[in-house]
């Protein structure tokens, strides 16, 4: 076992269940279960949030890696700004060009049900990831993680940051974001849920930076200039770091928190602006998205619950209910990145 799976499972298991820690190539080779003997016309795509997005390329890693051990074709395709009407667009081109297979972290869980729905109709396999779409508009969904333990576990943690006394704002994505919808929602829950605990750590803004690193900068000033926050958590990379590096020109002592990739947000942590992050392994999330769709496709799945496939390097994987709709495939829990181990993870993703 390598040094990266044992501090997975070190990671894992020390933080228990609150919040813890082209594919090229054609070939013949059996498909999953051996059923089908032709990938000669296989074709998956990836569709990301925005193009400029560096988690949104590690994810196509993985989706990429599944998809050459398929013997698949993998594109990859995201719209300059994270906009509902350019996805649109590119899933309109990919039903044109007839792929086998989508998966898409949405930029709005609605308004991509038409074009869904027609991709599906067309017999192309639809899989949302990192942020979902809703249940009747895709086969199943990629769950990086339960949404409950990353909204309790990143107020919990802005709470540990400042001792229980200070107030605490959000820097998320876009308005219409499913994924840090949910996790917000599940801040604000876990908060209404112990009044007393919180009380000097109430939720006071939540601004929205829509992934673009000039705008996340813009809105983290304006918490900065229009609230007395002596923590802001940022539940998206793209914020973390564009926040993580105006607290620092500014020489401000209001901590960072939320979900941010090693590599980028190690100098932070090692500096102690940032104590502690949280993430899931992007790598892996496109790698099981990729097995998903191959599966759909191959594999005599059909996106119920009860379903079952093997994911290559990760092993069997269980398509269970989703709690907010349709189904889901669980990738595991988040990993906690602070001083300990930052060191080790820096240049995995
Ligand atoms: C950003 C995106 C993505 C989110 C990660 C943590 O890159 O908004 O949706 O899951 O951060």
């Amino acid at each position: 076992m390598n040094i990266k799976k044992v501090l997975s499972i070190c990671i894992s298991s020390i933080l228990g269940v609150s919040l813890i820690a082209g594919c090229a190539g054609k070939s013949n080779s059996d498909g999953i279960n051996g059923q089908s003997k032709d990938n000669s016309n296989i074709t998956y795509a990836f569709v990301g949030k925005e193009a400029q997005n560096p988690y949104m390329r590690k994810v196509y890693e993985g989706f990429e890696k599944s998809c050459k051990e398929n013997g698949a074709t993998s594109i990859y395709k995201s719209p300059e700004e994270a906009t509902t009407e350019k996805q649109i667009e590119i899933i309109n081109q990919l039903i044109k060009q007839n792929v086998s297979g989508i998966a898409i972290a949405a930029n709005d869980a609605n308004a991509l049900h038409p074009v869904l729905k027609e991709a599906m109709e067309a017999g192309i396999k639809v899989v949302s990831l990192d942020s979902p779409v809703n249940g009747d508009s895709r086969e199943t969904h990629i769950q990086q993680a339960d949404p409950e333990k990353i909204g309790r576990g990143l107020i919990q943690a802005a709470y540990e940051m400042v001792n229980g006394n200070g107030d605490i704002a959000v820097l998320s994505t876009t308005e219409q974001a499913a994924n840090q919808n949910l996790w917000i929602k599940w801040m604000e829950k876990e908060i209404e849920e112990h009044p007393e605990k919180y009380a000097k750590t109430p939720l006071v803004k939540v601004e929205y930076g829509e992934d673009d690193s000039v705008k996340s900068a813009l809105k983290t000033q304006d918490i900065l200039t229009s609230t007395n926050s002596k923590v802001i958590i940022a539940p998206t990379t793209v914020g973390m770091l564009a926040a993580a590096k105006v607290l620092k020109d500014k020489h401000s002592d209001v901590l960072l928190t939320g979900l941010g990739l090693p590599s980028e947000m190690a100098p932070f942590i090692e500096d102690g602006a940032c104590p502690w992050i949280y993430l899931w392994n992007p790598v892996d999330m496109g790698y099981l998205a990729g097995y998903t769709l191959d599966s759909l496709k191959k594999g005599g799945i059909s996106g119920v619950k009860g379903d079952t496939f093997k994911a290559g390097t990760l092993g069997d994987k269980a398509i269970t209910e989703a709690a907010y709709g349709g189904t889901e495939v669980m990738l595991g829990d988040p990993f906690k990145f602070d001083k300990s181990n930052i060191d080790e993870w820096k240049d995995i993703y």
